[in-house]
């Protein structure tokens, strides 16, 4: 079968990721396909593009990756679902054959997104052993789609899925993902490669869609794997930074640490970061991270409120926050704690606190957001009653980020506009660019 891969996340802010899940799944695909890497991302005419390519290639086959049903700055949030079907109606115009959706934005909301884009089959979550069943059932006279794990597909005007079959999977046991075919512009411009040590959250944080893309029991790689693939894909001249794609690094931590032991024991001068929970990070972590060449790391710390914490189920507390703050200065680490305001049943009183808690805290960088629902994306009626309530947050916010030029608050463009971002690329910054926020001036 002739298969093509369409990444079709044009996201360029903060920086453009790699598709690093597409890659994954066209890794498992077995090799008697023939397979072709379409990216849009950097495309000025991406629509125009996929239509001349699936002209000239006829795949059996088209195969999309959607990465983000949200946007960067939460603004326009139903920007992507508007290009993701523009980009179906291309397909459908220059081809008659089957197309399939996955990827973390598909798996938040599977079957509505399956419906909404009029798509055939979609698999949400990791789909490395489910992509090679489904080949191999499309290759028969008589499909049965039935054998497929964690598809969706349609039956009798209906979407029908089905469940996993056996468990998430062993993932060193998963073919390595093919950068080399990659688009250039991902390392000259912005200088970042991807890397994931483990699959899975144990937490189950409130709002949290993660463990519906990753599940919710941890699988680590080898740690000496993790090194020795980081020290390959470091070793690329253009690459400057890391970043460990994990849904949380420190969890669990012992599996962190033994991560750094092995970069430490390689030698590693490429700085990384990660995504950090306070629940899980000590005083022997953040040496072992600094020694092994991290930058920093991204902490979801969410709410200055106890009680916010405790019904978001974030497992930890104000004090953890603290002291995570704490240890990242005493070990040279930058941390970038995101704040989430607006969820639900928080009042101004409790996003009051959590903005004097910022400032208490002084973290190297703040990045505020008021809380999205991914179905805002869908459905114009729950967007529109949460309207008001979004504003008026973002009013407060406003306010008391003045003169806080480390605060960088994405929907109302506070230290976040992408023609800053476009100037700090060409004066050469790389990596992400929140580790430079000490330099820029407040907005
Ligand atoms: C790491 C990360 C980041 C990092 C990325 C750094 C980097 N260098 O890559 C940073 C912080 C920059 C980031 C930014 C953003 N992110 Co982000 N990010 C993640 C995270 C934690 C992991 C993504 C990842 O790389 N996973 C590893 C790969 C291997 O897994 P995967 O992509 O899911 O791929 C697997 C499956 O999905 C599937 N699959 C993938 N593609 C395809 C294609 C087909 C055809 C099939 C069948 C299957 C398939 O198989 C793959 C292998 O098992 C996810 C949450 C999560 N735990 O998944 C959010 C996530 C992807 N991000 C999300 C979003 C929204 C964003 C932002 C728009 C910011 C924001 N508003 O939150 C930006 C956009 C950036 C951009 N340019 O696109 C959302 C997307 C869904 C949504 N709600 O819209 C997620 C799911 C988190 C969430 N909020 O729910 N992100
Ligand atoms: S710790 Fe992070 S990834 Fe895990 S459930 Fe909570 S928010 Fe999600």
């Amino acid at each position: 079968m002739k298969i093509a891969f369409v990444s079709a996340n044009r996201e360029t802010m903060p920086d453009a990721v790699i598709p690093i899940g597409l890659l994954y799944v066209m890794a498992a695909c077995p090799k008697h396909h023939e397979t072709e890497l379409w990216d849009l991302c950097f495309e000025d005419e991406p629509l125009s593009m996929l239509g001349q390519r699936l002209d000239a290639w006829q795949p059996d086959l088209i195969a999309v990756g959607l990465r983000n049903i949200q946007n960067m700055d939460y603004t326009g949030i139903d920007a992507n679902m508007e290009f993701y079907r523009a980009m179906m109606r291309t397909i459908r115009k220059h081809s008659d054959k089957p197309v399939l959706l996955g990827g973390g934005g598909f798996s938040v909301m599977p079957e509505r997104i399956l419906e909404d884009l009029g798509a055939d089959f979609g698999i949400s979550g990791e789909a490395e052993r489910a992509f090679p069943q489904l080949l191999a059932e499309l290759e028969r006279p008589e499909p049965d789609l039935m054998r497929v794990e964690s598809l969706f597909y349609r039956a009798d005007g209906n979407i029908r899925m089905n469940g996993r079959m056996g468990d998430f999977l062993v993932m060193d046991e998963i073919a390595s993902p093919d950068r080399s075919i990659l688009d250039e512009r991902y390392y000259s411009e912005y200088g970042i490669e991807s890397l994931q040590t483990k699959r899975g959250c144990p937490l189950k944080c409130d709002y949290c869609t993660y463990p519906k893309i990753e599940g919710a029991r941890g699988r680590m790689r080898d740690p000496g794997l993790v090194a020795d693939e980081f020290m390959e894909i470091a070793a690329r001249p253009e690459v400057d930074h890391v970043f460990i794609v994990d849904s949380v690094f420190n969890l669990p931590i012992r599996h962190a640490k033994e991560v750094c032991r092995q970069l430490i024991a390689r030698g590693n001068a490429t700085p990384w970061t990660c995504y950090i929970n306070p629940t899980a990070f000590d005083e022997e972590l953040a040496r072992l991270m600094a020694e092994a060449g991290a930058a920093g790391s991204e902490l979801g710390s969410d709410s200055g409120c106890d009680e916010v914490l405790l019904s978001l189920r974030k497992g930890f507390t104000v004090e953890k926050i603290r002291k995570s703050g704490a240890l990242h200065k005493q070990f040279g680490l930058k941390d970038c704690h995101s704040f989430i305001l607006g969820t639900t049943g928080e009042t101004m009183d409790h996003v009051e606190r959590t903005l004097d808690f910022i400032e208490e805290l002084d973290p190297f960088a703040a990045i505020l957001l008021v809380w999205v629902d991914d179905i805002e994306a869908l459905d114009a009626g729950v967007a529109a009653e949460r309207f008001q309530l979004k504003e008026d947050i973002y009013g407060r916010i406003a306010e008391r980020a003045k003169g806080h030029s480390r605060w960088v608050v994405p929907t109302i463009g506070v230290q976040f506009n992408e023609r800053q971002f476009r100037a700090l690329r060409r004066a050469g910054l790389r990596g992400p660019l929140w580790q430079y926020l000490d330099m820029a001036p407040a907005t």
